[in-house]
């Protein structure tokens, strides 16, 4: 049977958590990888959103929000059973992920956008983002992961966005104060699961063979 399709992007932070989620269920999809500069038309043609990631299923059923995504690989998979917090609810991981994409993303852009074309309005991005990022180092505190001692869909919703933010300027970020934060971010970093679903793909055309993600890894 043909595989569901994802068209995605691989640094797309939001690409990212779709991917992660479907690796954790070991749901496979044909990956097509997209440039966001240069967007193939097959790709315009399913989804008129244009954003990554888009999940196409076999009965034509079309995810374009990567947080949809995610909650399909929950819901179709084991994924649902590996990724639930070990403290609080997947609710309430769910709702993290939420509020981080409507109050922390924003700053997070306008940090990256403009640090180097107006450095001071960067700055203030970066401020109103801090409150956002002591939270996570606060819930972090005497645990591992995010909602317990167990990666959940927190981690793998949140971790990529965190990861967006320390790379504007690794230095001022790896310098701050946020003690459990920054371990936290390096353990996912150095993580098989993240290693994995940051395999390097080209740019995918029609024609193409098809590639099946997650990749084989030993
Ligand atoms: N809310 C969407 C946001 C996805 C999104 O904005 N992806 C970016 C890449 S990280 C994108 O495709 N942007 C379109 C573009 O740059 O043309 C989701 O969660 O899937």
């Amino acid at each position: 049977m043909a595989l569901p399709i994802l068209y995605s992007f691989r640094r797309c932070p939001y690409a990212m958590r779709a991917r992660l989620a479907l690796e954790a269920g070991g749901i496979e999809v044909a990956l097509r990888e997209i440039v966001l500069r240069d967007k193939a038309p097959e790709f315009l043609a399913v989804s008129e959103k244009a954003t990554v990631p888009v999940l196409l299923l076999n009965d034509g059923a079309i995810i374009e929000e990567s947080l949809d995504v995610m909650r399909w690989a929950l819901d179709t998979s084991d994924a649902g059973a590996k990724l639930t917090p070990d403290q609080g609810s997947m609710r309430g991981a769910l709702a993290l992920i939420e509020r981080m994409d409507a109050d922390f993303k924003p700053h997070l852009d306008a940090y990256k956008y403009l640090y180097r074309s107006d450095p001071e309005a960067a700055f203030a991005a970066r401020e109103k983002a801090l409150a956002f990022l002591y939270e996570l180092d606060g819930m972090l505190v005497g645990q591992d992961y995010l909602m317990g001692q167990k990666r959940s869909v927190a981690d793998i919703g949140v971790a990529p966005f965190v990861r967006q933010f320390a790379h504007v300027d690794r230095d001022w970020f790896y310098g701050q104060d946020w003690e459990n934060l920054k371990p936290w971010l390096l353990a996912f970093l150095e993580s098989k699961a993240f290693k994995r679903i940051m395999k390097k793909y080209p740019k995918w055309a029609v024609g193409d063979d098809v590639t099946v993600f997650p990749p084989f890894v030993d």
